[in-house]
């Protein structure tokens, strides 16, 4: 059954023991980001905040931030989402328009809109105020094409929030298109799938609430908005509504990026609300961004596995990881089943070729019996099969990600980061000539995990 809501969501997770609720009253500056940190460190559950003080809403935490929570947001496991993701999405499922929805229970238009009644946390030592960081914004080009995208967004007062998309993002594209007001509907706390398809990294073009649809097995259901001509998830905890206009830009950030670095201050559009509307005792919903291990790697990761898998056209893949690590975007791992010598070159190339797969600066390509997602055995496998006159291969002048701060400096103010890639083939060159791999003898050792009751080993 999928979720209707987010609320569902956070039943089961607390069901699975998988959230943890805070009772005790925090601060929204710096006192949440700084449990959060710790809660990440320690690889702990998603929180719900009950008492945040200066609002009378909660706000839930991290509730997407592993893999195990991301596929039980799906209703799958880490092992089968991205298989079940290339079969879900072969078919996506457009959204349904109804009258009603309980986003819209409480309406705030105008001068009664007002953001800071949510209490949105500073979240780190340098960031430039309130954040929020779970955001769906919902935009539309010229001849009615929906995008669904997350940017974030800079609190800068009651009506007045920031929103920061890079070059290449979508709701850019779209508001290139026109010189007009451009209208923004902004989805806070909406179901995992409607997250997951968000934040997924496909093409220009795809409405991602159809491809939420796919995902979770039933069309989103969509209400329209009291002041802006698109439409909201019905079941969302907060809708924000607002207009762009060109031109109107305030200074933005510092903010924690993906990367674990503080980005400056630069001028950005600023979304002006028109209406604010919300469910009754709404979740506010946000994440913590810094330093790995954190929620928006594994947010950023896991669907980019799926659609490298779903995509490269070469057969042998068989595990896609892009590290949390390695700021779930620079770092990926990929397992396969190699058929001829180069196979494993030439699937790193189709690999770094997918839309999903073009930011990854190091790859890492390793035979079928490792474990990709097994630190030990990528090393081992590092270790005791890499050449690296033969096996690493470096590529020069790629487009690489601003946000990286290892790119030359003059490349990135010029908007053009310029990177290297490594390609990394760590499989076994001619396997053939390898001494076999030790292991214990296999009829034993399946005897001695049967009985394993018997030996009173107790650790
Ligand atoms: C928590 C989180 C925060 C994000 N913040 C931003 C952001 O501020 N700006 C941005 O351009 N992308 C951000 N992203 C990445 C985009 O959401 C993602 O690439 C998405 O696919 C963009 O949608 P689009 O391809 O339709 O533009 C964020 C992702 C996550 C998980
Ligand atoms: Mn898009």
């Amino acid at each position: 059954m999928p979720f209707q809501d987010l609320r569902e969501f956070l039943t089961l997770l607390e069901e699975r023991g998988h959230l943890a609720r805070v009772k005790a009253q925090v601060s929204p500056n710096y006192e949440i980001g700084a449990i959060c940190r710790k809660v990440l460190n320690d690889r702990g559950p998603a929180l719900l905040f009950e008492k945040v003080e200066g609002s009378d809403f909660p706000l839930a935490a991290n509730v997407m931030g592993t893999r195990e929570r991301y596929a039980l947001g799906l209703g799958t496991t880490p092992e089968r989402l991205a298989d079940d993701w290339a079969l879900r999405t072969q078919e996506p499922r457009p959204p349904v328009i109804v009258d009603s929805g309980p986003c819209q229970e409480n309406v705030l238009i105008g001068d009664d809109a007002d953001l800071t009644q949510f209490a949105n946390p500073v979240w780190n030592e340098l960031d430039g105020g309130p954040f929020i960081t779970m955001p769906c914004h919902i935009s539309k080009d010229q001849q009615g094409n929906r995008n669904v995208g997350m940017y974030r967004g800079h609190v800068f007062g009651p009506r007045a929030l920031g929103i920061l998309a890079g070059p290449y993002r979508h709701i850019v594209a779209h508001q290139k298109q026109t010189t007009e007001p451009f209208p923004v509907a902004i989805a806070i706390g909406v179901d995992p799938a409607v997250y997951a398809a968000t934040v997924a990294p496909f093409p220009y073009g795809v409405d991602e609430f159809g491809m939420a649809g796919a995902l979770r097995g039933a069309p989103i259901e969509l209400v329209r908005c009291k002041t802006i001509p698109l439409e909201v998830p019905a079941t969302a905890e907060i809708v924000i509504e607002g207009t762009i206009t060109r031109g109107d830009v305030l200074p933005e950030g510092p903010y924690a990026e993906f990367t674990g670095f503080s980005t400056r201050v630069l001028e950005r559009p600023v979304i002006r609300i028109s209406a604010i509307t919300h469910r009754h005792g709404a979740i506010n919903l946000g994440t913590y961004n810094g330093v790995p291990p954190q929620e928006s790697l594994v947010m950023t990761s896991v669907p980019m596995e799926a659609e490298i898998k779903r995509l490269v056209p070469l057969p042998g893949i068989k595990q896609v990881n892009v590290t949390e690590e390695g700021c779930g975007a620079f770092i990926c791992v990929v397992s396969c089943e190699k058929a001829y010598e180069g196979h494993a070159k030439a699937i790193a190339l189709g690999v770094l070729g997918t839309p999903a797969g073009r930011f990854i600066k190091i790859l890492v390509m390793v035979d079928a019996n490792i474990d990709a997602f097994n630190p030990a055995q990528v090393q081992w496998a590092i270790s005791t099969c890499v050449q690296p006159h033969r096996d690493v291969q470096i590529l020069n002048d790629m487009m690489g990600i601003v946000l990286d701060p290892s790119i030359d400096a003059a490349d990135r103010a010029s908007g053009f980061a310029r990177t290297s890639k490594m390609i990394i083939d760590a499989t076994r060159y001619k396997a053939h000539d390898f001494e076999p791999i030790v292991r214990p003898e296999p009829q034993t050792m399946a005897r001695v995990e049967r009985e394993w009751a018997k030996y009173g080993l107790k650790y």
